[in-house]
């Protein structure tokens, strides 16, 4: 008989694609994470409550055992306000999620527990310890989810009617990028892992749509296996969309395939136009002399490209807005999101930025790359960030949108009007402060769940942590 409450909280993120927009809908929400620890509980013996605070208020009265938070690092400072408020109350409080899995001694100031990565391995010790009342400090597992044999995410607990995007559907986990400015290889690993594909049409059979959003990485990240998961999807009637990388998605088979098992998006981390720039964050797959074919390549099977950019590299100058959307505009990208670069704690970039002393401001809540944080090389963070502003508004420019709208052939129309109303709205009623003031930095330091392959940076990290608290996975 199920006797005690576990309350599944996702605190409030005033993003673009999260603050419910049209017809009281979010695009996006990143309720992932915590429909998987929803998932680990047994229904037996807990029932859970998910609120996601971006549609709802979050009910503190609510009787609860255990409160979980889930949290990104710019939204990581409501998260603590929450749980603080619960804690007050005597009810303990467990967090886990990107940021604190980043910064377990910080969040340990706001909560009784910390899972560090995944929680799939440690769940049962978690749930053991809850029922002897000593749940605290650091839970992490010393190996990797194999993914197979998942638990089914716990769609019944969202409320759908409120998002556009509702089913996340990871297939694997890790990436072969390092890209300097990115965790998923400190919190994955640069290895895939990869779930059986009977596994991924099950969950995708029963999470209750047809429209998935495939949540990995790097869909795209290996040849073989995407075709694998794609024939399979044939034939079953989905519309999906996944994050890929440009350069697998330049194989004429593998586009193929994604037309025909129903690939209406893809989401492309192009982040430069410039090649230089891109082999100096790592990102070496990308060749920014194919982009505009790709563009081109990709819209003649039918698929609407979502190209996601990146301004305030060390590379940039004031001109990079304007040539990267004269660019955008002409290649006819369906959509494109503009991001600043933003050195989150425990990537390779906030070690550079950190050991050149460029980081000023380090409140999380300023981390959400719409912030300009760091010292920009060539240009004032003034300049970042209104660039990047007036790049979004030269994007989505009715003209823009006029000339990029697809009159004729197979990409949906419906889905390319809704990206560019929500980001054209998003983008122009997201003006908040854009260069914050300096702040002191934290007095506890980062550590990657998993620490970075390269000697050197495995030093810096290890350096930058006071020598740091072991065991890391490698
Ligand atoms: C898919 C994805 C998205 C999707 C999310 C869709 C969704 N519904 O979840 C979308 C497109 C919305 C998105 C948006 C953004 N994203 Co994103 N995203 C990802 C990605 C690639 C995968 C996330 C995911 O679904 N993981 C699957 C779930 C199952 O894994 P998980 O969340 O890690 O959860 C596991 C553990 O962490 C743990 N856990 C998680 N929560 C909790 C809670 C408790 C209580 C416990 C015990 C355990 C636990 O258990 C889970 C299962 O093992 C990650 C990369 C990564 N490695 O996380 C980036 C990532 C999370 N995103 C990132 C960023 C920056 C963004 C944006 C700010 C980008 C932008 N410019 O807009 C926005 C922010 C949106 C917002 N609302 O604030 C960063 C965050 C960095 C940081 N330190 O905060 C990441 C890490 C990528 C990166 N660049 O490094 N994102």
């Amino acid at each position: 008989m199920r006797s005690r409450v576990i309350h599944l909280i996702n605190p409030k993120t005033d993003s673009l694609t999260t603050r419910p927009l049209y017809f009281n809908r979010a695009l996006y929400s990143p309720l992932a994470g915590l429909l998987a620890v929803a998932a680990c509980i047994p229904r037996d013996r807990y029932e859970v409550v998910l609120t996601d605070e971006n549609i709802e208020t979050i009910d503190f009265d609510l009787k609860a055992d255990l409160v979980g938070i889930s949290a990104m690092t710019s939204y990581v400072n409501r998260g603590y306000e929450i749980a603080d408020r619960f804690r007050a109350k005597g009810v303990p409080v467990v967090m886990g999620g990107v940021h604190a899995s980043f910064m377990p001694q910080e969040a340990l100031r706001h909560c009784d527990a910390v899972v560090i990565g995944e929680v799939e391995l440690v769940i049962d010790k978690l749930l053991d310890d809850l029922e002897d009342g000593a749940v605290r400090g650091t839970y992490k597992s010393d190996k990797l989810h194999p993914m197979v044999g998942m638990p089914m995410p716990r769609y019944d607990l969202l409320k759908k009617h409120r998002y556009v995007n509702k089913t996340f559907v990871q297939t694997s986990r890790g990436c072969h990028q390092g890209c300097t400015f990115c965790a998923e290889p400190l919190m994955n690993g640069l290895k895939f892992r990869y779930r059986p594909v009977e596994e991924v049409m099950q969950e995708m059979e029963n999470c209750g749509s047809r429209n998935i959003s495939i949540n990995d990485a790097d869909f795209f990240g290996t040849p073989d296996r995407p075709k694998e998961v794609m024939r399979a999807l044939k034939g079953r009637g989905f519309r999906w969309q996944a994050g890929v990388t440009s350069k697998l998605a330049n194989d004429d088979r593998m586009l193929e395939l994604a037309a025909e098992s129903g690939c209406t998006m893809m989401s492309i981390g192009f982040e430069s136009i410039s090649r230089s720039t891109l082999k100096s964050v790592h990102k070496h797959v990308n060749r920014p002399e194919t982009f505009a074919a790709l563009v081109e390549k990709i819209h003649s099977y039918g698929i609407i490209v979502f190209g996601l950019f990146m301004f305030g590299f060390d590379g940039d100058d004031t001109s990079v807005f304007d040539e990267t959307v004269r660019f955008n505009r002409e290649a006819k990208y369906d959509a494109c999101a503009y991001s600043v670069l933003t050195p989150y704690p425990g990537t390779l970039t906030w070690y550079e930025m950190k050991r050149a002393g460029r980081i000023v401001s380090f409140d999380w809540t300023k981390y959400d790359q719409g912030q300009v944080v760091f010292r920009p090389a060539q240009m004032s963070g003034e300049e970042l960030r209104c660039g990047q502003a007036r790049a979004y508004d030269d994007f989505y420019a009715w003209s823009s949108i006029a000339s990029r709208f697809p009159l004729s052939g197979p990409r949906r129309r419906a889905q390319w009007l809704i990206y560019n109303l929500f980001m054209r709205k998003g983008a122009r009623t997201d003006r908040i402060e854009s260069v914050p003031a300096p702040t002191p930095e934290p007095d506890v330091a980062p550590m990657p769940p998993i620490l970075p392959v390269k000697r050197e940076w495995r030093a810096a990290v290890l350096e930058a942590a006071g020598g740091g608290p072991g065991p890391h996975l490698s």
